[in-house]
């Protein structure tokens, strides 16, 4: 049964998903697979890319959202996340796409995170997600995502996108394991990531709030 409880944020039922990321995408309509809206996303819908010039991943998810809003004229949800690692002081952090490039190519940033980690001993990272949902052309909320875990080489696995082959969560399938992202059955990833623990906040808000 679809949950239907929120009607006054969603003009015509509808929730556009303000992001150009295939990976993404994908999970976050698999985590809105419950939810009564018609959802639509910035790629299928030739939305501009916003230039996410916010220093947080909260600005950049407000960003994101307010200008899809903006000229969508619908509710629109963005996701601000990455991969930060504490021995280089955060990095890449809010910069997690750009250091992939252009042409987003993430083994390339993943080589990068390899070489600048050589002579570290210190492997511990989080991945975060902060969502925006934005309304009413003005109305927005936020909604903050971390999951605690530890970077590791060589990359592991092909299940997943982005950082998933480098990045060890701690909470795995098994007590003992240590597999990546990338290894990790997607779903299982999908209902304990960073971005599920943001979710969770977005649809206790918007079934709480109508
Ligand atoms: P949009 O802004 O269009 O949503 P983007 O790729 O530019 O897409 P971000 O600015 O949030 O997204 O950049 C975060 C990068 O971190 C992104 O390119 C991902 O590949 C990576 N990333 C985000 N979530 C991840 C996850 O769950 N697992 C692995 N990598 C992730």
């Amino acid at each position: 049964m679809k949950h239907k409880n929120f009607l006054n944020k969603f003009k015509e039922n509808k929730l556009i998903v303000a992001t150009h990321n295939s990976g993404k995408l994908s999970e976050i309509k698999n985590l809105l697979k419950n939810v009564d809206l018609d959802i639509y996303s910035s790629i299928e819908m030739n939305l501009p890319i916003p230039k996410e010039i916010g220093s947080s991943f909260e600005e950049n998810a407000y960003i994101k959202s307010s200008e899809t809003t903006l000229i969508s004229g619908f509710a629109s949800l963005s996701d601000d996340s990455g991969l930060i690692i504490n021995a280089l002081d955060g990095s890449p952090g809010i910069y997690s796409a750009d250091w992939s490039g252009k042409n987003r190519n993430f083994s390339d940033a993943i080589k990068k995170i390899e070489y600048l980690m050589k002579n570290k001993t210190d492997y511990k990272a989080s991945m975060v997600c902060v969502l925006c949902l934005s309304w009413n052309k003005k109305d927005f909320e936020v909604f903050r995502g971390e999951m605690p875990g530890k970077i590791k080489f060589p990359p592991r696995g092909n299940k997943g996108f982005g950082y998933d082959p480098i990045f060890i969560p701690d909470t795995q399938p098994f007590i003992n394991q240590s597999l990546t992202y990338g290894e990790i059955d997607p779903s299982f990833k999908n209902n304990n990531s960073h971005r599920n623990i943001a979710f969770k906040k977005f649809l206790k808000s918007i079934f709480k709030n109508g």
